[in-house]
């Protein structure tokens, strides 16, 4: 049976097995291997977008695990099936994969309405956003109508997972309040709802914190999001909520608010400017990695570079200029020979008209079959 078959097929085990297969196609590098994952995409494609694509970010230790753990199993006792897929941004700088814990969704991690994948363990983190994403409309073709995307506070990964999901959670332990300094501008920016986690320990935290973090999320609002300042009910405004992932507290007004936010913005046709948006920027953020990748192979770019490198570093040749000169390699055969006359008279990389050249001789990154 086609992989698509089986993904698109009857939940279960061979379905299970059917979504990890596709997910490990996509993460691989191989050319014929990105060949078959996007007719797999298109083969999948008409089925996505049927979920609701959850954000959660916060710092280690925060408690995202224990809260998708327990947001989880209770989404599935109503019914849902959920996924979950993480953005792991330590992997591109170690190689290691923090979220590579499934310890902490002992029951979620187990339970066959749900499936967890951990980010893969290397790449850069656009490539592994890339993935991710990719993941995510596999997990909705198979029917998961849930997709929670997680992702380590550190980094740009809170970048990444907003602009992937419908809804971006921020978690922030009880004492934020006491420092709103610590939080960084640019998240909480991001965030379309602010959950305090662990109000069991101490409520009285957890409770300042709310309303100094509502008061900021309103100043931001008047500042950054006009939309946000002038309260209109038909909008989402961005909230703040307390709650504790480890007693349960909170959690089905947590959901309760979701519901409501997927609903207003359901209704205003912000969802569907959200995920149009979201599509056209990433095929852009593919473009210009692969774009990046195409010149970073080049022939003549890797025959001029180091040279170059040197120039720039010692301040003989400027910074622009070098840059233009490699550009304009790039744009050249990609069959030159090192040492000619390319970086100081560079080709033009236009066609003349009626030039028996083909498009193919002057692009690298197209190869025959
Ligand atoms: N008291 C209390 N402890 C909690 C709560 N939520 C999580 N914890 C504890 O906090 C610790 C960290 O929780 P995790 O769920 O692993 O946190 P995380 O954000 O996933 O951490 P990383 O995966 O390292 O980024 C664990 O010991 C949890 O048991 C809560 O609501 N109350
Ligand atoms: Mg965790």
């Amino acid at each position: 049976m086609k992989l698509s078959e089986a993904i698109l097929g009857p939940d279960g085990a061979a379905q299970r097995r059917a979504v990890a297969k596709a997910i490990t196609l996509l993460e691989s590098t191989r050319p014929d291997h990105r060949t078959r994952a996007d007719d797999l995409l298109t083969a999948l494609l008409p089925h996505t977008g049927n979920s609701f694509r959850l954000g959660i970010s916060g710092v280690p230790g925060v408690g995202k695990s224990t809260f998708i753990e327990a947001l989880g199993l209770k989404l599935i006792a109503q019914g849902h099936r959920v996924a979950v897929l993480a953005i792991d941004p330590s992997s591109s700088l170690s190689g290691g994969s923090i979220l590579g814990d499934k310890t902490r969704m002992e029951h979620l991690s187990v339970h066959p309405q749900a499936y967890i994948r951990p980010s893969p363990a290397s790449g850069t983190l656009g490539g592994v956003a890339a993935r991710t994403r990719e993941a995510m409309l596999v997990c909705e073709a198979a029917g998961y109508d849930i997709v929670i995307v997680e992702t380590v506070g550190v980094g740009q990964s809170e970048i990444a997972v907003a602009g992937m999901t419908d809804m971006f959670v921020l978690l922030q332990l009880p004492n934020a309040g006491d420092d709103l300094q610590a939080i960084k501008k640019g998240v909480m920016e991001l965030a379309d709802l602010v959950a305090i986690n662990k109000v069991d320990i101490d409520r009285d935290a957890a409770m300042r914190a709310e309303a100094q973090i509502t008061s900021a999320l309103r100043i931001l609002g008047q500042h950054g999001r006009p939309d946000h300042a002038h309260h209109d009910e038909s909008l989402w405004h961005p909230q703040v909520l307390a709650l504790s992932a480890l007693t349960g507290d909170g959690v089905a007004a947590f959901w309760q608010a979701v519901t409501r936010f997927r609903e207003l913005q359901q209704a205003s046709g912000r969802l569907a400017a959200r995920r149009r948006h979201q599509a056209l920027a990433w095929m852009w953020e593919r473009i210009e990695s692969g774009l990046r990748q195409a010149f970073r192979e080049h022939p003549g770019v890797r025959s001029l570079l180091p040279q170059l490198t040197r120039e720039v570093e010692q301040g003989r040749v400027a910074a622009s200029t070098a840059a233009r000169q490699l550009l304009s390699v790039s744009a050249c055969h990609p069959g030159l020979e090192p040492g000619s006359t390319a970086a100081s008279a560079p080709c033009h990389p236009g066609l003349e008209p009626g030039s028996t050249k083909t498009s193919e001789d002057m692009d690298p990154g197209s190869s025959p079959g």
